[in-house]
């Protein structure tokens, strides 16, 4: 009798793993900590938009298998309820910790309060979430966004010091509703404020996709009689838009200058290309400060509720310096 009924608790795990399904995942199979007592972490990762996101992903997955944590890994394609479906998934697989990604800042309480129900403890990585409750999640470690985009804007107000023609600014933005989106934006537009001669004449989203940055850029030098700088929340997006300017007829860095952030590895090519102009780093690299966490939280240990992480900025003579250097 027993093996027919833990077959049948088995089988139900594994459907409701495959619920989770949502490419690139493996959210789905097995049931609680993996083997003996190794580490079971559930990750549901955003998706694959940009660059940054890439070497997110790798530095979590390679992070994981050197602490020797089992990590069952949800790609979200960008869409908030297959996340909330991943960690659901997490949560009837009995992980250790359920760690992730928002890929938007509202709208995470219910399953929050799942997860606490469930006595599953979480991180937030990379990216907030609005909820008012912090006991919800154990620890957020990640960027501080209005700090980027302010030092985005003091380029910026350093860099035209002196002058006072005034200084038409396009901006492409993060995916709408996301803390990196929304942070940058209100740090940089914080700075600039301070001059007048600052004005953001176009702002949209380009879905921190070179794609989505390329063809919003095309739209921005159709639309504006004269555009002189374009501040983008990401590389990916620069990048697209650096197109947009060449095929225009324009060059990039010198006739429209270029913010952006992340400072992958694209990004700081064009940076010592001169096609961008400054690059304000925002660390995908937080896989090894993951893991820590992770085990410190099943070990019942009390952890920092907030752990920021390391970055800097670079201009294009420090793109030139660096490059070869540069991890991802
Ligand atoms: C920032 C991260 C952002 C990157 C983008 O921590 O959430 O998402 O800046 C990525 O490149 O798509």
């Amino acid at each position: 009798m027993l093996k027919k009924w833990s077959a049948a608790v088995l089988a139900g795990a594994l459907a409701l793993g495959a619920l989770a399904g949502c490419g690139g995942d493996d959210a789905g199979g097995g049931t609680g900590s993996g083997g003996d007592d190794k580490l079971t972490l559930g990750f549901s990762q955003v998706g694959a938009e940009s660059g940054w996101r890439t070497a997110n992903t790798k530095s979590i997955q390679e992070a994981a298998a050197t602490a020797g944590i089992e990590l069952k890994f949800s790609d979200a394609q960008g869409k908030q309820e297959n996340q909330i479906k991943a960690i659901r998934s997490f949560i009837a697989q009995r992980v250790d910790v359920i760690a992730f990604s928002p890929v938007v800042e509202s709208g995470w309480d219910t399953v929050l309060k799942e997860a606490k129900d469930a006595e599953i403890p979480v991180i937030l990585t990379d990216r907030a979430v609005d909820s008012k409750d912090t006991t919800l999640y154990k620890s957020f470690i990640g960027s501080d966004f209005v700090l980027e985009g302010k030092k985005a804007g003091e380029w910026l107000v350093k860099d035209y010091e002196g002058k006072n023609d005034p200084v038409n600014i396009v901006e492409l933005q993060g995916t709408p509703g996301a803390a990196p989106a929304n942070d940058r934006k209100a740090g940089f537009a914080d700075v600039i404020k301070a001059d007048p001669k600052f004005k953001v004449v176009a702002s949209q989203t380009g879905q921190f996709t070179r794609t989505d940055g390329k063809e919003v850029m095309e739209a921005f030098l159709k639309s504006q009689p004269k555009i002189d700088v374009l501040y983008a929340h990401n590389d990916d997006m620069g990048l697209g838009a650096i197109e947009a300017i060449e095929a225009a007829g324009k060059k990039p860095g010198t006739d429209i200058k270029i913010i952006t952030v992340d400072a992958v590895k694209d990004g700081m090519t064009a940076l010592s290309e001169g096609k961008i102009n400054y690059i304000v780093e925002c660390s995908p690299l937080l896989g090894p400060q993951l893991m820590d966490l992770a085990k410190k939280v099943k070990a019942g240990e009390t952890v920092e509720a907030r752990v920021l992480t390391e970055e800097t900025t670079f201009t294009q003579e420090q793109a030139k310096a660096v490059l070869a250097e540069r991890k991802y």
